[in-house]
């Protein structure tokens, strides 16, 4: 038995592991069995009920406890209507049953039951989840604790804390509002960056910048939830610990969309294992986790007291804790809220260059490195000693040139491209600044934001060397983090899951990921079915984690070996970040398993391309008006009527396809009255224009219709108090008369049309607003959005 777990983990080759799977070995490994229901059942955290998705009637789902060396069996029964998968996250795995549906395993169709069956070869703190839709914000999670075979920690009890999400809301409502812009979650927060705060604070400079960079207000979290919990409960009491008594609580970050600072009561707590496995301990009392991230932390029950562990939800809208022992509470410490306008401050002060487009023109073209270097920070002024790397990180030799390939896979980084930049001599002892920069560097004292050197992972080091075996060839990527926060679209590299094909990997080489994060948001990177080096201060040392959490404009850089094969997913964990197309799928260059026959891939990777719609109406004393919006990645499609009651009116239907981020192109009709205060003569014309967002957050709108008249207008809006917005739009059209027929002695003719507004947010749905329009005079009243 021994020899040949031996010989697995040495030849550390799950191709071989495979091999022999059906061979005697693995089969002699005790099974241990669970069976897991998901069902929809009622829930109530808040005094409303709220249909849920549990597993075996729970959230979260059971804690699935094996020892090391056991074969996993455990079999998923969907009484739900609807399909649902489910993902063993962090574990090492044949790849038919990671449980992404429609790329590695089939969906759990409603009333079947799937079987999952794998060796266990591993052990620590893993979780597992639904991997289909926004399931997992229902309650489709549960933990995975996996006991060592044998361990140096001192510890007498195990105690696992999942913490978690909630919303009352439909999770695809929460999706829907962020999509269209709805800023209801952040004024519900107190988190908008208004005016009068900005102007309070003296960030004007700062506000105009970020404005300029077409950046709406910075948010941590964009999401509003109800509730944090640990283990399913805002608070949590395990009173059965006796002073003195080594406590190992796994933690694991089981929240859709909340990274949490974890601190501890009484003495210092100390941190064991990171992703499941082991590091150097280390006393920690403060420490980020990142959204699908695990830590073991060994506490000590107090002679005397209880001790409090709190989980506070990174934004600072909630928390939730946990009490071990009795007695009197030694208090963990308190997290202070982010203050949002000084961290913008922050931001732009080091002069960060953002908006980098979340969508292209050309999504084949690969331009990473071009775009890297546009949105880098500037450099100057920021401590430059200690840039160099070791040269062992730095060694280029082995690197993989693309032989067969002509044209460059959009994710991989141009190879001519590195060698220039190592030619210039850059390469030998620390590559070009902004290129490939070990994280603690960057982040560490340069980067202030929210006074925070706990968004590097300097901290971790692991117990022994990670370092891949010498001489292996490596395929180095650069991953551009991209975001739309204006359309809640997210990419990698300028491109959604949906414009890109699998990136081909080959085992045997090591792939080695540079991911830059030009977005304002953490990105928790996850890996499936691999162990990545995330390189830091500690070199050959550098710890093994499944999941990296890239903070706001900084760089990490993760390096895996790739042993494998089949197809794994490689995506944010952030469900909203996922569901808009921060994903991409690594592919080896194996046979698709032929069990998911009649499960097409594009099932999975359009997902994120949904078509989302959403409308306004307005009823007020001097006018009418409707919105409707149909729109999904590339394509929207917009109907506005406005009717005055004093007889004026315009409507137009208009089709757009979305260039980029900012640019589209579009044609449409529009109808509007001619003459003023009459309806006697209503136009009706064809208009084809370009529309773009400018820096401010102004948009544009240039067209021309069939009687070849030109219109410009401009349209923006700002929160000036926390529910208060002013907005503005204006209008104007020339004549030169090409087409129309003027009366004798006039030869051109021009309209302006403008409207200034203060809207009111009552709610997610309804506003009061007032305005004054140039063709409709001024009044107020009521908008509900649909
Ligand atoms: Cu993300």
């Amino acid at each position: 038995m021994t020899m040949i777990l031996v010989l697995l983990i040495s030849t550390k080759s799950i191709a071989q592991y495979v091999a022999n799977k059906s061979e005697e070995n693995i089969d002699n490994w005790p099974e241990r069995v669970y069976d897991l229901t998901i069902d929809y059942e009622t829930v109530n955290f808040t005094g409303k009920d709220v249909k849920a998705m549990t597993i075996n009637g729970g959230i979260p789902g059971p804690n699935l406890e094996f020892n090391e060396g056991e074969f996993a069996i455990i079999n998923v029964t969907n009484k739900m209507d609807e399909e649902t998968s489910v993902h063993w996250h962090g574990l090492i795995l044949p790849n038919f049953y990671d449980g992404v549906p429609y790329l590695t395993t089939p969906p759990i169709k409603p009333g079947e039951t799937q079987q999952y069956k794998f060796a266990l070869k591993q052990s620590g703190t893993y979780w597992y989840h639904s991997h289909t839709g926004l399931q997992e914000q229902r309650g489709v999670y549960g933990s995975i604790q996996i006991n060592p075979k044998k361990t140096d920690l001192e510890y007498d009890k195990d105690l696992v804390l999942v913490l978690s999400d909630w919303m009352d809301e439909n999770p695809k409502t929460q999706l829907r509002n962020l999509k269209r812009g709805n800023e209801w979650y952040l004024i519900k927060k107190n988190q908008v960056q208004s005016w009068d705060k900005v102007i309070a604070k003296g960030a004007v400079g700062a506000k105009l910048e970020m404005m300029w960079y077409r950046m709406p207000d910075m948010a941590i979290l964009d999401n509003y939830y109800d509730k944090f919990f640990i283990n399913g409960g805002a608070e949590q009491n395990y009173p059965d610990f006796s002073p003195g008594e080594k406590v190992r609580v796994r933690f694991i970050n089981a929240a859709a969309a909340s990274y949490f600072w974890l601190t501890f009561g009484g003495e210092d707590p100390m941190l064991v294992s990171a992703d499941g496995l082991d590091v150097v301990p280390v006393k920690k009392n403060k420490t980020l986790i990142g959204v699908a991230e695990t830590y073991d932390f060994i506490v000590t029950i107090p002679e005397s007291g209880k001790l409090e562990i709190l989980a506070t939800s990174q934004d600072g809208s909630g928390q939730a804790s946990a009490y071990l022992g009795t007695g009197k509470i030694l208090n963990a410490p308190k997290v202070p809220k982010p203050d949002l306008i000084k961290q913008m401050q922050e931001m732009m002060s080091m002069d960060m260059k953002m908006g980098a487009p979340a969508a292209k023109f050309n999504p084949s073209k690969n331009d990473s490195i071009e775009k890297m270097k546009k949105y880098a920070m500037k450099m100057d002024g920021m401590q430059m000693d200690g840039m160099n790397m070791k040269d062992d990180n730095m060694k280029m030799d082995g690197m993989q040139k693309d032989k067969d390939s002509t044209k460059m896979k959009h994710d991989e980084m141009a190879h001519e491209d590195m060698k220039m930049e190592s030619d210039k001599g850059q390469m030998n002892g620390g590559m070009k600044m902004g290129y490939i920069v070990p994280q603690d560097k960057v982040i560490g004292d340069n980067m202030k934001t929210g006074g925070n050197p706990e968004f590097n992972y300097n901290y971790l080091k692991a117990p022994g060397n990670t370092e891949f075996e010498d001489g292996k060839p490596v395929r180095e990527m650069l991953f551009n983090l991209t975001g739309n926060m204006n359309r809640y679209v997210w990419s990698i590299n300028g491109v959604p899951l949906s414009e890109t094909d699998k990136i081909k990997i080959n085992q045997g080489e090591v792939v080695r990921i540079t991911l830059n994060n030009m977005t304002m948001m953490h990105h928790p990177m996850h890996l499936h079915g691999h162990f990545f080096r995330v390189l830091n201060e500690n070199g050959e040392r550098s710890p093994l984690k499944h999941t990296v959490n890239v903070a706001p404009m900084q760089k990490v850089v993760i390096e895996f070996d790739a042993v494998e094969y089949g197809d794994w997913f490689f995506h944010c964990h952030v469900l909203y970040h996922i569901n808009s197309g921060m994903a991409r799928v690594f592919s080896y260059d194996t046979p698709r398993d032929e069990r998911l026959k009649g499960y097409p891939l594009t099932n999975l990777t359009t997902e994120a391309d949904h078509m989302w719609t959403w409308g306004e109406v307005t009823a007020a004393s001097h006018m009418t008006e409707l919105f409707y919006t149909a729109t999904n990645i590339r394509n929207q499609f917009i109907v506005r009527g406005e009717y005055g009651w004093n007889e004026n009116l315009e409507a137009e239907f208009t089709y757009e396809r979305w260039l980029n981020s900012y640019f589209r192109v579009f044609g449409g009709v529009n109808v509007e009255n001619e003459g003023e205060d009459s309806l006697d003569e209503i136009s009706t014309t064809g208009v084809v224009g370009v529309r773009y967002l400018l820096p401010l957050l102004i948009d544009s709108d240039l067209r021309i219709d069939n009687k070849l008249r030109p219109t410009i207008s401009f349209a923006t809006a700002t929160m000036i108090f926390r529910n208060v917005a002013l907005y503005g739009e204006y209008e104007y059209q020339m004549d030169f008369g090409w087409v129309t027929d003027f009366e004798e002695g006039t030869d051109f003719k021009e309209e302006t049309t403008w409207q200034v507004g203060l809207e009111f947010v009552l709610s997610r749905d309804f506003s009061l607003m007032g305005s004054y329009d140039n063709r409709f005079g001024a009044g107020g009243g009521l908008s509900l959005r649909f």
